[in-house]
């Protein structure tokens, strides 16, 4: 395969090695390549892998305007408090550029900016076949190979995408705001069953208890938290935009971490998300190459066969696939 891009070579392992020393312009460079699905990828990955599997990926999902950016913002501070070294992720999956909505979040990670221990990056996925699902878990390894501690995913909030963070996640953070009208919102969006640590922030305003108290009921209805044995989220509440009770979120998670690692479930989490990864892009590769044949003799002649009714179209489909 090629590695040769428009004008200079690209020298994956010496980028891949100044990545690994955080210089922040080869971490920006390689997830550029992933949001680009550069034909060096294939490369990018084999010389990361070694360097992956220490990262901690926490999901961080709700709905628009509960406060993720802030938070996220805030855990920053908190995690590097803690010395640990930062990747921050967000994604939007609704929108094919990496600006727009995000450009603000920029503005709020300013603080962030000039410190070396943290790497920011926004992503768009829309663009990717099957979003999230193909771009991001590449983008998190180079984070990891990076040498960060832990990576923060911010997604906006829309459906799907708060399933998908939770599939990307060692532990997913909902988070909720009061007066929102969360309790049903919840429900309807399946976040129950995704959230490890749920975060009621916006606690300056009224209703933070009741919205903790509707939590703590909805959750002893039943679903995947109830049953033997399973983890039962924690709530906290925080007023993210003061930094308040960024403390306790952490704690939540390191918590969660400490339960998954004692019961095998970061493993089974991790080796889960692997087989999804690895799946998507078997299914990719398998797509492109029944596509070459599209137009191609041994479609066409199956095709044939099936039209004139000498052959059903699933002996077809067999055969196609065994001639793969
Ligand atoms: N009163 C109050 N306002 C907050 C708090 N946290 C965040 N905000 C404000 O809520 C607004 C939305 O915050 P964001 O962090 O952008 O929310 P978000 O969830 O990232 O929003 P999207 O990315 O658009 O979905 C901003 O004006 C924040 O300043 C809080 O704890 N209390
Ligand atoms: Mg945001």
């Amino acid at each position: 395969m090629t590695t040769v891009e428009p004008k200079r070579r690209l020298d994956v392992g010496q980028l891949v090695e100044r990545a690994r020393s955080a210089d922040p312009r080869a971490v920006a460079r390689l997830i550029s390549l992933v949001e680009d699905a550069s034909p060096a990828l294939r490369e990018v990955a084999a010389a990361l892998a070694p360097h992956t599997g220490h990262a901690f990926v926490l999901g961080l999902t709700g709905s628009p305007g509960v406060g993720k950016s802030t938070s996220t913002s805030a855990l920053v501070s908190e995690y590097r408090r803690r010395g640990q070294r930062v990747g921050v992720l967000a994604v939007d999956p609704s929108s094919p550029f990496s600006g727009g909505a995000l450009l603000g979040d920029r503005v709020r990670m300013q603080e962030h900016a000039t410190d070396a221990g943290v790497f920011i990056r926004s992503m768009a996925s829309r663009g990717h076949l099957g979003g999230l699902s193909w771009a991001t878990p590449q983008a998190l390894r180079v984070l990891d190979g990076a040498g960060c501690d832990i990576v923060l995913v911010e997604t906006v909030g829309v459906g799907q995408a708060e399933v998908e963070v939770a599939s990307l996640a060692d532990t997913t953070v909902v988070l909720l705001a009061p007066g929102m009208g969360d309790g049903i919102q919840a429900a309807k969006a399946g976040i129950l069953e995704i959230a490890d640590v749920f975060v009621v922030n916006k606690a300056d305003r009224d209703g933070a208890d009741s919205t903790v108290r509707d939590l703590k009921g909805m959750l002893g209805l039943g679903g995947r938290h109830s049953e033997a044995g399973a983890w039962r989220p924690s709530i906290v509440k925080t007023v993210a935009s003061r930094n308040e009770g960024m403390t306790d979120v952490v704690d939540a998670i390191e918590a969660h971490r400490a339960w998954m690692e004692s019961h095998g479930e970061l493993d089974r989490r991790r080796q889960a998300r692997a087989a999804a990864e690895v799946e998507a892009i078997a299914v990719a590769a398998l797509r492109d190459r029944i596509g070459d044949l599209r137009g191609g003799t041994a479609l066409d002649a199956l095709a044939g066969r099936v039209a004139a009714g000498e052959l059903d179209s699933y002996t077809a489909a067999d055969e196609l696939v065994a001639s793969l």
